[in-house]
């Protein structure tokens, strides 16, 4: 499981304020939370806040980067401001992997995008929807993915660096889609080799909804079995993220030992 933290986003009050008024403290401890949590890559979203939005991409990149040298994510739904950025930010931390968080499969967006993680090394998420938005059933996911996932390949880009993106919508107004989503997952996965990796914003599922934990956790279990190997998550959650383990676990992806949970935190050099 890859985990991609979910925490360094603007649309946390905390972090949104450590933006506006620079302040680093609030971020890097956050950071290291997530870190010693188990995060892989820390993904970085500006949310709702003021200034110029490819200086405040660098700050955050740099201020993540003083305290971890995991890759980074940048997260906008603005294509021009993630083509900038990720240029800005590969100039400043040359050393840093990117990921480009993400594309549609609308093509001059895709064009855009997938040259610029050509360009700097990066990897790239593609969700899968176009200018209609998001698929209400599953053949639209499968479609937009297989053609988001041909293009990146065609750009250059290997499959390692091209993670598809379902797009998960909360339970309590999208009632059919986490199963749509899994079920997309399932088919993309079987008919793509070298198959891509699969990643969802898992906490979209439970927004504004009660018990969101336990709603995530049983998720992800579900999406795990489905083929799911990246999630943008909560990395400082510990039963999510042993709950992850323990699904991994259960498919074989790790070796079973009775210290299993202990033995993946070593491996991953936190214990
Ligand atoms: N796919 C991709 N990227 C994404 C998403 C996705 N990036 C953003 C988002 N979705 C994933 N990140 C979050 C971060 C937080 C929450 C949901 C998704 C969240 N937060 C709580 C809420 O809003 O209720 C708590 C907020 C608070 O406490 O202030 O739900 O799908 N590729």
């Amino acid at each position: 499981m890859i985990i991609f933290s979910e925490r360094i986003n603007g649309m946390y009050r905390d972090v949104r304020r450590a933006i506006n008024e620079k302040q680093k403290a609030v971020v890097q401890q956050l950071v290291k939370e997530q870190v010693d949590g188990g995060a892989d890559v820390i993904d970085i979203n500006l949310g709702p806040t003021k200034g110029d939005p490819v200086e405040n991409f660098v700050w955050l990149a740099e201020t993540v980067h003083e305290v971890t040298d995991k890759p980074l994510s940048l997260d906008s739904a603005k294509p021009d401001v993630l083509t900038e950025a990720t240029a800005r930010v590969k100039q400043v931390l040359p050393e840093t992997k990117l990921i480009i968080n993400s594309s549609t499969a609308v093509p001059e967006v895709m064009a855009k995008l997938i040259s610029a993680a050509a360009e700097n090394g990066a990897g790239i998420i593609g969700l899968t929807m176009d200018q209609e938005g998001v698929p209400g059933n599953v053949e639209k996911r499968v479609e937009c993915g297989a053609t988001f996932l041909m293009t990146a390949m065609e750009g250059g880009l290997s499959p390692d660096d091209i993670y598809l993106d379902p797009i998960i919508l909360p339970v309590n107004v999208a009632p059919k889609q986490p199963w749509n989503v899994m079920e997309a997952i399932r088919q993309l996965a079987v008919v793509n080799d070298p198959p891509p990796k699969f990643i969802i914003g898992l906490s979209n599922i439970s927004q504004k909804c009660l018990m969101n934990r336990l709603i995530n956790r049983t998720y992800l279990v579900m999406c795990i079995a489905a083929g799911l190997n990246a999630a943008i998550m909560d990395a400082a959650d510990k039963e999510l993220v042993e709950a992850a383990i323990t699904a991994e676990v259960l498919l074989e992806k790790h070796l079973y030992s009775d210290d299993y949970i202990k033995a993946w935190r070593m491996q991953k050099g936190l214990a």
